[in-house]
C-alpha cells in the first residue's frame, strides 16, 4: 500500500494552519522580534515615566527576594560580580523564547499564541506590583509592553499566514497555471512584506534602544546632586585626613592599595535598581524601644545637632568573603556617630537588637552593643572623603567596625528600630545566616599571586590580615611546609582596618607553596580549619603556589 495520499483528495487546510514543508523558523523569529520589541517598549516607557523599575528589573528583584539564602549566596559566588548582570540576561531569555514560541503557536492557533503572550504579562504585572504596588506608573510599561508583543506579532505574521496560504493553494493544485504563478506571486510579496516588517521592528528596537539608555542617563541627577555636595561636605567634614597614614603601605610591588579606591571596593547588594534617593527626601526614622522616637533629616545628621561630624578608618568585609577572597575593603568614612544619638533617644535597657531598613526594604538587625559601645558605629555620609557613590548608600549608610555586612552596614538607610533579636529577623538571618555577624580574625596572600612565575632568587611575599575591634598582633608565613616565620606589618592607625604584610625569601628554581596566618592581639591564632562562609564566615589559612625559574 502506498504512504502517499493523492494531492487532490487532500481537505484543504483551515486558514493560518501549518504547511509540512513550510519553513517554521519565521515565525519563530516573528516570535522573538516582536519579544525584544515589547521588552523594549516597556524598558524605554519605565525611563518615560520615571517608573522605579522595568518590569524585567521588577521580576529580577522578585526573584532575589524568593530565593532561599544559600541558594542564593552559591549563585553569587558561582557567578562572582556578574550575578545581576546573568539574572537579568537569563529573565530576558527566558521571555524572548517564550515569545518566539508564542509565535511558533500563532501558526496553528492565534488564541493559544495570545494566551501565552497575556500569561507572561500577568506574571511581569505580579512582578511589579509585588515589588512597587499597583500603580498607573508602574503597570503602564508592563501594559504597553504586553501590547506591543500582541500588535508586533499579529503585523510580523500576518505576511507569514498570507504567504502559506498562497503556497497551499499553489500545492494544492486546484487552479490551472495562471492561478499558481498568482499564487506564487502572492507567496513571495507575504515573504518580502514578512521580511519589510522585520526590519522596520528591528530599527524600532534599535531606536527605542538608543531612547532608553539616553533616557537612563536623565535620572542620573542624583549623581549631580552628589557632585554639588562634596563642597558642602568638604566644609563640614574635615576630609583631608583621609589621607592614608605613613607606613600602611608597604614597599612591595603586587601589594594592593591600603585604603580602596570607591570606584574599586567590593560592592554587595540586592538590589537591582541602584535607589536613587534625593538628600531633601531623605530621612532616617529611628523609633521603637526608646523613650522619644526621632526623625532626621540629612542636615540633622550634618549640622552638628547630635555631636560634630566624625571619621575613621573602617574596613568592612562581607560574610561571603572565601578564605583569600576580595569581598573587603578599607575606606576612610566620614559621618556621626550613633551611639550619642541612642543614649540621647533613652534606649530600654530590655533592647539587645537594632533593626536597620533601607529605602529599597532590605534589612538587618545588630547586636545592640555594637551601636552604644565606644567602637567607631556610624551614620556614614562620605566614603574616602568624597559623598558616598550611589551603589556604597548614598545618601547615609551604616559603618559598624567588626561586625560582616550583612547584620551591619545598611546602605540607603531609613530607618532604625530599637527592639530585641527574639522579636525580628531579618534578610539574611531569615536564610539561616548566623544572628549575630562578628567578623572573623583573616590573613590574605596577595603577593606573588596563585600559580605566578618569579625569578628564582629572593622574592617578595605579601598580603594583608585583620581582626576588626582587637587588632593584628603578629602575621606569619611558611614556605614549602618550612618553619613559621613572622612578616614585617605595616603601620595602621587603629584596630579596624586590615594591616599590610610582607617579607622577603630566597627560593631556588621550581615549585614553591606558601601558606599564612594571622594572630589577633586577644593572643587568637586563625584556625587552620578550612570552613565555607555558611552560616558565620569561612576560616582557614590562605595558601597558594608560585614557580620560580
Ligand atoms: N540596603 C542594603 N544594604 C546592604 C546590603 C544590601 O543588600 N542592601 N548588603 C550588605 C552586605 S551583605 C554587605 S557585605 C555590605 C557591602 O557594602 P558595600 O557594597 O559598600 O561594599 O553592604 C551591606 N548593606
Ligand atoms: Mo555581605
Amino acid at each position: 500500500m502506498s504512504a502517499s495520499t493523492p494531492v487532490e483528495q487532500t481537505p484543504a487546510p483551515p486558514p493560518g494552519s501549518a504547511q509540512p514543508d513550510a519553513p517554521a523558523w519565521p515565525w519563530l523569529v516573528a516570535g522573538a522580534l516582536a519579544g525584544v520589541l515589547g521588552l523594549f517598549v516597556a524598558t524605554w516607557a519605565t525611563s518615560a515615566l520615571t517608573a522605579r523599575a522595568s518590569p524585567v528589573e521588577a521580576m529580577a528583584e522578585l526573584a532575589i527576594e524568593l530565593t532561599p539564602g544559600q541558594a542564593a549566596v552559591a549563585a553569587v559566588e558561582a557567578t562572582g560580580s556578574l550575578d545581576k548582570p546573568l539574572l537579568i540576561g537569563g529573565i530576558v531569555l527566558v521571555a524572548v523564547g517564550a515569545c518566539a514560541y508564542a509565535g511558533l503557536l500563532r501558526r496553528r492557533s492565534g488564541g493559544l499564541s495570545s494566551g501565552l503572550l497575556a500569561a507572561l504579562g500577568v506574571l511581569a504585572g505580579i512582578a511589579v506590583v509585588a515589588r512597587d504596588g499597583a500603580s498607573l506608573t508602574a503597570l503602564a510599561p508592563v501594559a504597553l509592553g504586553l501590547m506591543t508583543w500582541l500588535f508586533a506579532l499579529t503585523v510580523l505574521t500576518n505576511p507569514l499566514a498570507r504567504a502559506e496560504a498562497a503556497r497551499r493553494g499553489g500545492a494544492g493544485g486546484a487552479g490551472g497555471a495562471g492561478g499558481g504563478r498568482r499564487r506564487l506571486v502572492a507567496h513571495d510579496g507575504g515573504r518580502r512584506s514578512f521580511l519589510a516588517r522585520a526590519g522596520l521592528a528591528v530599527l524600532a528596537a534599535t531606536g527605542l534602544g538608543i531612547g532608553s539608555t539616553s533616557a537612563a542617563q536623565d535620572r542620573r541627577q542624583v549623581d549631580r546632586v552628589r557632585r554639588s555636595l562634596t563642597r558642602t561636605l568638604r566644609a563640614t567634614a574635615d576630609v583631608t585626613r583621609g589621607t592614608v597614614p605613613a607606613g600602611a603601605e608597604l614597599p612591595l610591588e603586587g601589594l594592593g592599595p591600603w585604603r580602596v579606591p570607591n570606584q574599586d571596593f567590593y560592592r554587595i547588594d540586592t538590589a537591582i535598581v541602584l535607589p536613587e534617593v534625593r538628600i531633601e527626601d531623605w530621612s532616617l526614622r529611628i523609633h521603637g524601644m526608646v523613650d522619644r522616637e526621632v526623625t532626621l533629616s540629612f542636615d540633622d545628621l550634618t549640622s552638628g545637632r547630635f555631636g560634630d561630624a566624625f571619621e575613621d578608618w573602617v574596613t568592612i568585609a562581607c560574610v561571603s568573603n572565601p578564605v583569600g577572597g576580595e569581598l573587603i575593603g578599607n575606606a576612610w568614612w566620614s559621618g556621626v556617630r550613633i551611639a550619642p544619638i541612642l543614649a540621647e533617644l533613652g534606649v530600654s535597657a530590655d533592647a539587645d537588637a537594632v533593626l536597620q531598613t533601607s529605602v529599597d526594604g532590605w534589612n538587618c538587625a545588630t547586636p545592640l552593643e555594637a551601636l552604644t559601645d565606644d567602637r567607631s558605629a556610624l551614620l556614614a555620609y562620605a566614603m574616602n572623603g568624597e559623598p558616598l557613590p550611589v551603589e556604597h548608600g548614598f545618601p547615609v549608610r551604616m559603618i559598624v567596625p567588626g561586625l560582616y555586612g550583612y547584620v551591619s552596614a545598611t546602605k540607603w538607610i531609613t530607618d532604625i528600630e530599637v527592639t530585641r533579636f527574639d522579636a525580628v529577623e531579618a534578610f539574611w538571618t531569615e536564610r539561616g545566616w548566623d544572628e549575630r555577624g562578628p567578623i572573623k580574625t583573616m590573613s590574605r596572600i596577595d603577593v606573588p599571586r596563585s600559580g605566578a612565575e618569579v625569578s628564582a632568587g629572593e622574592v617578595g611575599l605579601g598580603g594583608v590580615a585583620w581582626a576588626q575591634g582587637t587588632g593584628i598582633e603578629r602575621v606569619e608565613y611558611q614556605l614549602d611546609g618550612g618553619p613559621w616565620r613572622e612578616a614585617e606589618l605595616g603601620a595602621v592607625p587603629g584596630v579596624d582596618t586590615w594591616v599590610q604584610w610582607s617579607a622577603r625569601e630566597s627560593v631556588e628554581p621550581g615549585e614553591h607553596d606558601v601558606r599564612v596566618r594571622a594572630t589577633d592581639s586577644s593572643g587568637y591564632t586563625q584556625t587552620r580549619v578550612m570552613k565555607d562562609n555558611f552560616p558565620d564566615g569561612a576560616t582557614g589559612w590562605d595558601g597558594l603556589s608560585f614557580t620560580a625559574t
